[in-house]
């Protein structure tokens, strides 16, 4: 079946000191960035990249000269079934708006990538991350975690449900000889990885400490809400 993948590119404009959206009837010189981008992906597209059957299906827009119509560009993105929004060539001072522009798409749930000076340029240049981009960091790892963990548990447990019902499944915890074993494999695998790179040994030992704390905690409320309540239920 052929299948279309819908990029929408946008180059944010940027408040005036009101919060207005800067925005002229037309524009004096249009934007390197988005035409650069536009001209890649087109390329992407001629190429088939994505496939024979997937058609690459590309819409820009400046917002220094067009009001971008986000309801519209969220329901062209769900009607294609997939895509994704790339915000374009963003300075410093047009951050603010294009993480405006973001937060709309992101909570229709359509995935948004920034490119230009602040994301780029810090990452390349400055010792750290300032605190606006680690704010978007730590804000995307928190939604990564708990989407995982709530998506992992419903679709585990419907699939299993599935497997024993439908397929002849029949379900047992791994007998308790195989659980050590896969520890010491793992606890293995973990001391060779953590040997070779300091960055795995700086994560791997931040997380080790705060799981040390997390069992304190997890022996009074975890193991007996598994054990004692659900296990009744
Ligand atoms: C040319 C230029 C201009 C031209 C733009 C001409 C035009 N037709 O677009 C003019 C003179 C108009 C201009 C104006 C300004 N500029 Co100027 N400009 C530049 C310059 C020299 C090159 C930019 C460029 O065209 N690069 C070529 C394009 C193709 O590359 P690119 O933008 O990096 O995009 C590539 C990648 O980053 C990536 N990418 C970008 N976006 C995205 C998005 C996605 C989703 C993905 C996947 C990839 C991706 O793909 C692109 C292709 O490889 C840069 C300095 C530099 N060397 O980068 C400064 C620079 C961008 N400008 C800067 C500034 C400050 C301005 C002004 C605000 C100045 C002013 N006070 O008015 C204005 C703002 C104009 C505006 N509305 O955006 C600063 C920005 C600093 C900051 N902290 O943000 C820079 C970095 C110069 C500097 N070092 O101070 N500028």
């Amino acid at each position: 079946m052929h299948k279309t993948f819908k990029c929408v590119l946008i180059k944010p404009s940027h408040y005036d000191d009101d919060g207005y959206v800067i925005q002229w009837y037309r524009s004096g010189i249009p934007s390197n960035s988005l035409a650069s981008v536009y001209g890649l992906l087109s390329d992407c597209a001629e190429l088939k990249v994505l496939g024979p059957d997937v058609d690459i299906d590309i819409d820009a827009y400046d917002e220094c000269n067009t009001i971008i119509d986000i309801k519209g560009a969220i329901r062209k993105i769900r009607a294609a079934g997939m895509g994704f929004v790339g915000l374009v060539g963003v300075q410093s001072n047009q951050f603010p708006r294009a993480l405006d522009i973001a937060r709309q798409f992101r909570a229709a749930d359509i995935p948004v990538v920034i490119g230009g000076f602040p994301p780029s340029g810090c990452i390349s240049m400055l010792p750290e991350l300032p605190p606006d981009l680690k704010a978007i960091v730590e804000n995307a790892c928190m939604a990564c975690n708990d989407r995982g963990e709530a998506w992992c548990q419903k679709v585990n447990a419907e699939a299993m449900d599935d497997l024993i019902k439908n397929h002849g499944v029949h379900a047992q915890p791994l007998p308790d000889a195989v659980v050590e074993a896969l520890r010491a494999a793992n606890d293995k695998l973990l001391a060779a990885a953590v040997a070779k790179d300091p960055v795995t040994k700086k994560v791997h030992d931040s997380y080790m400490a705060y799981l040390a704390t997390y069992k304190q905690w997890a022996k009074y409320s975890e193991a007996p809400y598994y054990e004692k309540i659900l296990g009744k239920a």
